[in-house]
C-alpha cells in the first residue's frame, strides 16, 4: 500500500496495481489496455464483484505525463475502493464495475522521471524532427480532430494532434477498450491538472450540449463538496467556456461516440502557484477532497442521469 506522501514512478504504480490485485483477488485484477509506442504496458485494474455485468465506470489519469498529481489521486481512488471501510464507498462495488488506468501515458510519464519533468505528450516519433517527438494524446481522439484551431499540426507543438485521429497506440488502445465496454459505460472520468476545474463537453465550440443544465448542477454540487475539507475552490463548466478550444480530447470523443451518461474531465490542484510541481504534501489533501466530490457525483449517477 502506498502512503501518498510522495510521487511514485511508473514501476511503483504498476507494482501497486499488482499488489492490490493480489490482496483483493476475488474482486480485483489487472489488465493491459494496450502497449505504448516504446513497448510498455498500459496496466489498469478492474474492480468488480463477480462477473462484469454492472454499469461501468472508467477512470484514467496522466494522459499528460507531467501532471503527476493525477496518477497519485487515481491510485488513492483505487485504494479507497479496495481498502476503505466506509459503507458508502463499499456500496459502489455492489452497483458498478470499475476500470481504472492511473498512467495512461507510460512512456511520457517515465520520461518526466528520467529526463524532462515538464514533458506532456507521448514519445512517438512520427517522422518529425528528433527533438520534436510526441503527440498530445488528448488531441488524438476523433472528435472534430484538428478543427477550429483546438490543436496543432506542428510536431514540435505541445498540442500536436498526431498524424491522424488515433495515430498513437495509447489513444487507440483506450478507444478500443472503452468501445468494448460501451454498452455498460455510464461514467467516463479523466484526471488532469492543474486549475481546479470540473469540465464537461465540449472543447469544440460554445454550443451547449443537450445535457448542459444537468452537468452544471452536478458540477456545482461536486465543487461544493470538494471545498468542504480545505476550502479548495473548484469551478464547473464546459472546456470551451472555462478554458479554451480543445479538439480531439478523450472525453469529447467518449461523449460523442459512446454516449456515456456522464463524461467529466478534472483539472486538479492548483490554480497556478506550483502548477505541475505541486508539492508532495498536497497529494493527500488533494486525494481526500477529491473523494468528497466523487461521492456526490456517484450519488447523482445512481439517482439516474
Ligand atoms: O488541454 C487539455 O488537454 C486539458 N488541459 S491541460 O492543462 N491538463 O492540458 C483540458 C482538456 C479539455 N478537454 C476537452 N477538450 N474536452
Ligand atoms: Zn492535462
Amino acid at each position: 500500500r502506498l502512503e501518498w506522501d510522495r510521487y511514485y514512478t511508473l514501476a511503483d504504480v504498476h507494482q501497486f496495481l499488482e499488489d492490490q490485485a493480489a490482496i483483493h483477488n476475488t474482486i480485483a485484477s489487472t489488465f493491459v489496455v494496450g502497449m505504448t509506442y516504446e513497448g510498455r504496458n498500459m496496466t489498469a485494474i478492474r474492480i468488480s464483484k463477480s462477473g462484469e455485468t454492472r454499469p461501468a465506470i472508467w477512470i484514467d489519469a496522466n494522459i499528460h505525463a507531467r501532471e503527476w498529481i493525477t496518477g497519485a489521486v487515481c491510485t488513492y481512488i483505487i485504494d479507497q475502493l479496495l481498502n476503505s471501510n466506509e459503507t458508502e464507498i463499499q456500496s459502489w462495488l455492489d452497483d458498478y464495475d470499475f476500470y481504472i488506468l492511473p498512467i495512461t501515458n507510460p512512456d511520457g510519464y517515465e520520461f518526466t522521471h528520467t529526463t524532462d519533468r515538464f514533458w506532456r505528450k507521448s514519445r512517438s516519433h512520427n517522422g518529425s524532427p528528433v527533438n520534436c517527438m510526441g503527440t498530445d494524446l488528448n488531441r488524438n481522439f476523433d472528435f472534430h480532430w484538428m478543427e477550429n484551431g483546438g490543436a496543432s499540426s506542428n510536431p514540435c507543438s505541445n498540442t500536436f494532434a498526431g498524424t491522424a485521429p488515433f495515430s498513437d497506440s495509447e489513444a487507440a488502445s483506450v478507444r478500443d477498450f472503452l468501445t468494448s465496454i460501451s454498452s455498460r459505460l455510464v461514467f467516463y472520468l479523466s484526471l488532469h491538472s492543474a486549475g481546479q476545474y470540473i469540465l464537461f463537453p465540449t472543447g469544440f465550440d460554445a454550443t451547449p450540449i443537450p445535457q448542459y443544465n444537468t452537468y452544471m448542477s452536478i458540477g456545482n454540487l461536486a465543487a461544493e463538496a470538494h471545498g468542504v475539507r480545505h476550502g479548495t475552490n473548484f469551478t464547473a463548466g464546459s472546456v470551451y467556456n472555462l478554458m479554451y478550444t480543445a479538439t480531439g480530447s478523450s472525453m469529447d470523443w467518449t461523449w460523442s461516440a459512446l454516449g456515456a451518461n456522464l463524461t467529466l474531465t478534472y483539472e486538479l490542484r492548483d490554480k497556478g502557484e506550483f502548477g505541475h510541481l505541486l508539492p508532495p504534501d498536497q497529494i493527500y489533501p488533494s486525494a481526500t477532497e477529491f473523494m468528497d466530490g466523487l461521492k456526490v457525483i456517484i450519488a447523482e449517477l445512481s439517482n439516474g442521469i
